[in-house]
């Protein structure tokens, strides 16, 4: 059969002056699909998971899963022999990724702060883990252990004392976990794994499942975290979109994206070979360059057709390329370019120009920028010590990727002394009696005798 051929679009934005709204139609992105199907088989799990318990996760593993299952819970033998079992490169890697990752995520604890705005008072902020964390990784063609150090390592690092962790089972591997998943976990410490799949790991995490019995005996309870995270299809993206409110989660993961910024300094064969790396996870990945340079874009479609030609997953990276959320964008300038990327808020956006760093720093929106030739995203993914749990969709203009502070509260602390609410207790009285809710001047009163 012929070769696949390769197609990767122009928007040419010269010349046009756009504003914000228009500018983020312009730009290549997947448009946002409506999961309301699916959004009714969640809902049926949900219901079916609260009201069974275990017996609804044995049969849910027997039609999704095709495993028999009594218990999801992993024992620890497994764990240690999947450690056992795991490859001594990619255990050395693992190791050195986790490194890094944990010097970053501790160094990212906040300080406590208090402010005394009177003599004997005092407000202090104070950092708070969340109590407990469930953490869901896929199981089906993409097994990422890497992302399993990306959830578990700031949570460690914020000082979350109980983790848990769900992964579907798998019929070849007796029905539990993919191994080089349960090795990371083994490898992070992490104990507590269960054999759960899609929506309904998510929903075990997030309401708990009551003890139970069964004809052989006690079955244990699973018991609700207080943030549910990772990644998964849009199952698990819709099990988290509904029980938000119940337990927090990290941001709701899109198809990933990258943008790479470049000026005719950069190198076609680096631009190339980065938006491929992306384009690789996913049919619906985006690949977006944004440039002022037409030669660039010429260039790098070249380096694309002989770089594509060669690489192992390329149906899957010349579809991500050609889809309406990947291609090029001619601009008139670096200025422009920057408007161009904060606007579409990419969650990685690579800076492949002169003075890298200095373009780097005005950069608004991103979920990670990468700067210069030698960063490129696939070291983030790995092993450049940042997380690789970032915001998609543009939603990198509002929120960020994973970090220690994902796992904790701010717990606001009041401490007054009695001469200290005397000097404000003239001020409750007319914002309490302003407000209509003369309750709460007097509770301030009674402490002084008066009312
Ligand atoms: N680039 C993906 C993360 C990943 N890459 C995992 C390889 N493994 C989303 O940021
Ligand atoms: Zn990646």
């Amino acid at each position: 059969s012929d070769a696949p051929t390769l197609t990767f679009r122009t928007t040419d934005l010269r010349g046009r002056s756009l504003g914000l709204a228009e500018l983020r139609a312009a730009m290549p992105r997947l448009a946002a699909s409506d999961g309301s199907g699916v959004e009714d088989v969640v809902r049926g799990i949900i219901a079916d998971v609260r009201s069974r318990g275990f017996g609804a996760l044995r049969d849910l593993a027997h039609r999704f899963d095709g495993v028999e299952q009594r218990h999801p819970r992993v024992p620890a033998e497994a764990l240690a022999a999947a450690l056992e079992g795991l490859d001594a490169g990619v255990r050395d890697a693992l190791t050195e990724s986790i490194a890094r990752a944990r010097a970053f995520a501790e160094a990212q604890r906040p300080q406590d702060v208090t402010v005394r705005p009177a003599e004997g008072a005092s407000v202090t902020q104070r950092w708070v883990p969340v109590g407990r964390v469930g953490l869901y990784v896929p199981g089906g063609l993409a097994v990422y252990p890497s992302s399993v150090v990306m959830n578990v390592v700031p949570a460690q690092a914020a000082g979350v004392q109980s983790i848990a962790l769900a992964s579907p089972p798998q019929k070849d591997n007796g029905g539990l976990p993919h191994p080089t998943i349960l090795a990371a976990a083994a490898l992070l410490g992490i104990e507590e794994v269960y054999a759960i799949g899609g929506a309904q790991a998510v929903i075990a995490f997030a309401y708990g499942v009551p003890a139970g019995a069964d004809e052989r005996g006690d079955l244990a309870p699973i018991e609700p975290v207080d943030v549910v995270t990772g990644p998964g299809n849009i199952f698990v993206a819709t099990a988290k979109r509904l029980v938000k409110g119940v337990v927090g989660i990290d941001a709701e993961a899109g198809p990933t994206e990258i943008a790479i910024l470049a000026d005719a300094t950069a190198d076609p064969a680096l631009v190339a070979a980065d938006l491929i790396s992306q384009a690789e996870h996913d049919p619906r990945a985006g690949s977006v360059l944004v440039t002022d340079s037409a030669e660039l874009v010429e260039r790098v479609r070249g380096e694309l057709a002989a770089q594509t030609s060669r690489t192992k997953h390329r149906d899957r990276v010349l579809t991500a390329l050609a889809g309406e959320q990947s291609g090029a964008v001619l601009v008139d300038g670096l200025d422009a370019a920057i408007a161009v990327c904060d606007a579409y808020a990419a969650e990685h956006l690579e800076i492949m120009t002169a003075d890298a760093p200095a373009v780097a720093a005005r950069i608004r929106n991103a979920g990670a920028i990468f700067v210069g030739d030698y960063s490129p995203v696939s070291l983030g993914d790995y092993c450049a010590g940042s997380n690789h749990v970032l915001p998609t969709s543009g939603t990198a203009a509002f929120s960020s990727g994973l970090n220690v502070a994902t796992f904790l509260r701010a717990i606001q602390v009041v401490d007054y002394s009695e001469s200290a609410l005397r000097g404000v207790a003239g001020h409750i009285r007319s914002l309490s009696d302003a407000e209509d809710l003369p309750a709460h001047g007097d509770a301030v009163d009674v402490r002084f005798g008066s009312r």
